[in-house]
């Protein structure tokens, strides 16, 4: 049976770079069964509902979804869509590239984000005129599954550096019990790591980003950290993100809709195409993952490139360059 992976383009520029992807998985030839479905801020407009149940059911019933972009119903499209493919994780891995000008060219680095509650968990209200209230979630059981998999995740992966990422001397119930819970799940395993203040972790990260692997975050602080990491390695094209969970996962840029230039055929491509990459190692294609990589690294490191790396390619020219050098 192949697999069946839903594909939902959504708003902006996930609509140019979704695409891309499929076209360099169907140069694969894995066989893949492609089912599309819609969402987002246009889904909206024109069905009033940004994720129809349609969509819903493909991504639950699919081996793995990618996903390109929410604009502004982002709270109603990407948020309920990991949730329904379970996804507790969110992987985001943020390096620079031979040949790619970078703020930070020493840059390796692979946030671990707790995916489902913290003040992501949809909790707000407008108690009366001009004062509005956010709850924040933060479960014992959320904060372990986190930081197993990304103890975990360091040591597959070959990381020596585990940073926790808190900020439990402010929010001292809710970052308490995740600092309390991470430290446990590494002291259990006899692992290294250490532990950082949210805040001076992002002025060290911008410093010496060459001294962290993974960082171990709340759901907000991966969030922000990760683009701020896109910054160091030369932009949010460059970052791919896995959505994680115990039998379903859902790959997508870390990038969003990008408003300003969808439509105009210039977006690049890497950071989906890589999340496509990221696809195939969870479904078991291994091989076929490193030969993404390495001819999205080789595009990269000679060109051709879209105007965010410097260059005056189309996303289209860069695609069909990453299809060529797939080996
Ligand atoms: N492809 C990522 C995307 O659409 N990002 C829009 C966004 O606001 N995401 C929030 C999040 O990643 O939690």
């Amino acid at each position: 049976m192949p697999h069946e992976i839903a594909v939902i383009p959504g708003d902006g520029i996930g609509q140019e770079v979704t695409p891309a992807a499929v076209d360099v998985l169907e140069a694969l030839n894995v066989g893949f069964e492609f089912v599309y479905g819609e969402a987002g801020d246009e889904t909206e407009a024109k069905m009033g509902v940004a994720l129809p149940e349609k969509t819903r059911e493909l991504a639950d019933g699919a081996d793995a979804t990618l996903f390109g972009a929410a604009g502004e119903t982002a709270a109603d499209v990407i948020l309920p869509l990991r949730s329904i493919v379970g996804a507790f994780a969110n992987v985001r891995p943020a390096r620079t590239y031979p040949g790619l000008d970078a703020v930070q060219p020493g840059t390796d680095l692979v946030f671990i984000r707790e995916n489902t509650e913290g003040v992501y968990a949809g909790i707000e209200n407008e108690i009366t005129d001009g004062v509005r209230t956010l709850t924040r979630v933060v479960t014992e059981d959320a904060c372990e599954q986190i930081a197993e998999y990304g103890f975990e995740y360091a040591r597959q992966s070959g990381f020596d550096d585990v940073t926790i990422a808190h900020k439990a001397n402010v929010m001292r119930e809710t970052d308490g019990l995740f600092l309390e819970v991470a430290r446990g799940v590494g002291d259990d395993r006899g692992a290294e790591y250490e532990t950082a203040l949210m805040d001076a972790l992002a002025m060290h990260l911008v410093a010496h980003p060459e001294d962290y692997g993974v960082v171990i975050c709340p759901n907000l602080a991966g969030d922000v950290l990760s683009d701020l990491a896109a910054g160091l390695v030369g932009g949010l094209g460059l970052l791919p993100s896995a959505n994680v969970g115990e039998e379903n996962a859902l790959f997508e840029p870390v990038h969003g809709s990008a408003p300003d230039i969808a439509g105009e055929g210039i977006a690049n491509p890497a950071a989906m195409i890589l999340s496509a990459g990221m696809l195939l190692d969870h479904l078991g294609y291994t091989g076929e993952a490193a030969r993404v990589r390495n001819a999205v690294e080789s595009v990269l490191a000679e060109g051709p490139h879209t105007p965010d790396l410097g260059g005056n390619a189309s996303t289209q020219d860069v695609t069909e360059a990453i299809v060529d050098r797939l080996e």
